[in-house]
């Protein structure tokens, strides 16, 4: 199963230039009503020193797939096909990377005659909430009918309907809610798409505009929610991601680069999605998993295999920090940083593991 991740943004913003530059797909097609997707590998540069010191041949890195989902503007998720198609597509991801224009140019159609971060940020914003009030609506009403035979679960689950929905109706996107753990028990099923945690991808036209005055005003804005936010001249590096390597060094020196945005951009668009990596490694390959943060060991091991899962017994640990410190495995072991752990062990961004099993 692999994680997805959405771009979205307004019309003309720069999505599927961004898009390009991360996952180097070329795609064109400005105003596109279809979704682009590609799975992009997740750079990760412990891969290198493992490899190097199990010898192994094959390397099996993370990945995530990048959906370019066409623009969402003002009114574009309201009842037409169209929109709830759009919606759809949202509703497929597990989080958002939000592309916003920051950059003033006449030439490039875009969808508003001035350029203002925080409120194309918070138009979308209530599309989502929009959308998000009517799904709640529509579970409150499938939940009315059983709550008046008397059942204490569905009116229950109606009073946390009715708490989000009222936050909503005044503009709250539901991950701004503060949503208790019950709460969010409760509405999981509605998918919400408010509820998406977010990223912001601030774009600009060349290096010297990277603190500009709506650069700013956007960092400012993710600061306050608490969200990544990375600046990108979304054009030049969408170019430099067709380049050869040669002609991409000196592309790239040409433009003030010392490096792209590529491998930033997807490692906090991994961090947003609430991924973690751990580890198995051996002679045969050297190969990062993926989990979300807070997964227990004998459902991490179903990741590999289910047979893993199912005849679980324990799981050897190690990390990698001390791998790389002591030098071997080995070495680990005698200075007593080998563990073995159970099934309700929660697995750690870089533990390298063996499973025990009886299968
Ligand atoms: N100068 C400059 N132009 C850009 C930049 N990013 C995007 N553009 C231009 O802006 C226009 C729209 O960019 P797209 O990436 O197609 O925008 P989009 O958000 O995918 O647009 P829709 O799919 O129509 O919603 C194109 O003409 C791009 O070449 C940039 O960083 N600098
Ligand atoms: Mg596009």
């Amino acid at each position: 199963m692999g994680f997805q991740c959405g771009i979205v943004g307004l019309p003309g913003c720069g999505k599927t230039t961004v898009y390009n530059a991360i996952t180097a797909a070329g795609a064109t097609g400005y105003g596109a009503q279809e979704a682009n997707r590609a799975v992009v590998a997740v750079p990760d540069d412990r891969i290198r020193p493992l490899v190097d010191m199990y010898k192994a041949p094959k390397e099996v890195p993370a990945t995530v797939e990048m959906v370019d989902i066409p623009g969402l503007k003002k009114g574009s998720t309201a009842g037409d096909g169209r929109g709830s198609k759009l919606l759809a597509h949202v509703k497929d991801v597990e989080a958002l990377l939000h592309v916003v224009r920051c950059f003033d140019d006449k030439n490039i159609p875009f969808e508003y005659d001035t350029i203002n971060p925080v409120r194309d940020v918070e138009t979308i914003d209530l599309e989502l909430v929009v959308a998000d009030a009517q799904t709640v609506q529509n579970k409150i009403d499938r939940l009315g009918k059983k709550a008046r035979t008397g059942d204490k679960d569905a009116k229950r689950e109606i009073e946390h309907c009715e708490k989000i929905k009222a936050a909503l109706d005044e503009g709250i996107p539901a991950r701004k809610q503060g949503l208790s753990d019950a709460e969010i028990v409760t509405i999981t099923e509605c998918n919400l798409v408010s509820l998406k945690p977010q990223m912001y991808v601030g774009n600009i036209k060349s290096q010297s505009e990277k603190d500009n005055e709506h650069v700013k005003a956007l960092a400012k804005y993710a600061e306050e929610a608490g969200a990544e936010m990375i600046v990108i001249c979304g054009r030049d590096e969408a170019d430099i991601s067709q380049l050869e390597d040669e002609d991409k060094a000196m592309f790239m020196e040409e433009l003030g680069l010392t490096e792209t945005s590529r491998e930033r951009l997807i490692r906090a668009a991994y961090k947003t999605l609430g991924l973690i990596d751990f580890i198995t490694a051996g002679e045969t390959e050297v190969h990062i998993w993926t989990i979300r943060k807070g997964t227990r060991a004998q459902d991490a091991a179903g990741k590999i295999h289910t047979d893993l899962m199912e005849g679980f017994i324990r799981m050897e640990v190690i990390t990698y920090d001390d791998l790389m410190e002591y030098g071997s495995e080995a070495a680990v072991a005698k200075a007593g940083k080998h563990r073995l752990e159970g099934k309700d062990y929660i697995v750690q961004d870089g533990d390298i593991v063996v499973v025990r099993h009886n299968k």
